[in-house]
């Protein structure tokens, strides 16, 4: 069942552009629209304070400070940041600092590696004079008490997961995907990944390809969602790749949610939402089911957007 509303990707958008996921993606893009305003800001600036606006945001559950924790009750961040295949950097399994997506920028800029998971990232984020904080908000520690309680009480953990589901609820990952007036693109996302997750679990945010992808001359893509649909498909890389070759962004989503359906049979409520922006300022918003948002931000508009196609039905 694809839907499509009004709003068509086929035009393009002259100044700068801001695009990011969820309701809180409005948070993001004013803070990035802030970091535009300034002098000699650029597109990774804009990425980067518009996710460390989100992280910030106790009230997100599923990002930075605030974020569902593991099913051992800790809170473990996944961030990317990329403006280019030479220029990216993400850290994985992070714990204790409530900022991801600044830590992996430093990754890009100070470090000759892609990413940095769990202990030696939280090494590198402390000689790099990140300020360690417990992560774990009252609110936060309550829902992970229920969810053990539900867990004790005999459910398998995929069931007691399923009742505690941050993605089911509406709120996820946020990504930010940025294009200047100039054509440059960035983009950047922050996640607590799935709430109740295996110790350990890894989701597609932190990784290139999976989460995020920003080919500079041919364009950016970000997911959202259960992030082993997204990983199991590379699933921005191939919707960059689609561009590539000439389709339009909303029907590269709309590629990357078939293959989705197809190779990894999602199971009822899984979602899966992309954004996608190109140089030349066209962009898309997908999701594989109804629910996902999409937060829009140029000169002239700032809104929040159903996406332009929807695969599959609420089931
Ligand atoms: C992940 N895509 O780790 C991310 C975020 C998520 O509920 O699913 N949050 O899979």
């Amino acid at each position: 069942m694809a839907t499509s509303n009004a709003l068509s990707s086929d035009g393009t958008i002259a100044g700068h552009l801001v695009l990011s996921t969820w309701h809180f993606g409005r948070t993001a893009n004013r803070a990035a629209w802030e970091a535009l305003a300034r002098a000699e800001a650029d597109a990774l600036d804009a990425v980067e304070a518009g996710c460390r606006a989100v992280e910030a945001d106790p009230e997100v559950t599923s990002v930075g400070y605030g974020g569902l924790p593991d099913a051992a009750g800790e809170v473990t961040l996944d961030a990317v940041i990329m403006e280019s295949p030479a220029r990216c950097g993400g850290v994985a399994c992070l714990r204790g600092f409530p900022h991801p997506i600044s830590v992996a920028r430093r990754v890009m800029e100070k470090t000759p590696h892609v990413l940095l998971v769990a202990a030696g990232a939280e090494t590198f984020a402390l000689q790099e004079g990140f300020t360690p904080r417990d992560l774990l908000t009252p609110a936060a520690r309550k829902r992970w008490e229920e969810y053990r309680r539900d867990h004790q009480r005999g459910q398998s953990p995929e069931h007691a997961a399923s009742n505690h589901d941050p993605a089911a609820e509406g709120h996820d990952t946020v990504g930010v995907l940025v294009r200047l007036a100039d054509g440059r693109l960035a983009g950047g996302c922050s996640t607590s990944g799935l709430a109740f997750k295996l110790p350990g679990r890894v989701g597609d945010s932190p990784i290139v390809g999976h989460g995020l992808y920003v080919d500079p001359d041919v364009g950016a893509a970000v997911g959202t969602g259960h992030g082993e649909l997204i990983s199991r498909v590379c699933g921005t890389f191939l919707i960059v790749e689609e561009i590539r070759r000439g389709t339009a962004p909303l029907e590269a989503i709309g590629k990357a949610l078939e293959r989705i359906a197809r190779s990894c049979r999602p199971l009822p409520r899984r979602q899966a939402a992309f954004l996608a922006v190109t140089p030349d300022g066209r962009w898309a918003a997908g999701s594989l089911r109804p629910g996902f948002q999409a937060a829009l931000r140029t000169d002239a508009i700032d809104t929040l957007l159903p996406p332009q196609t929807v695969l599959l039905g609420d089931e």
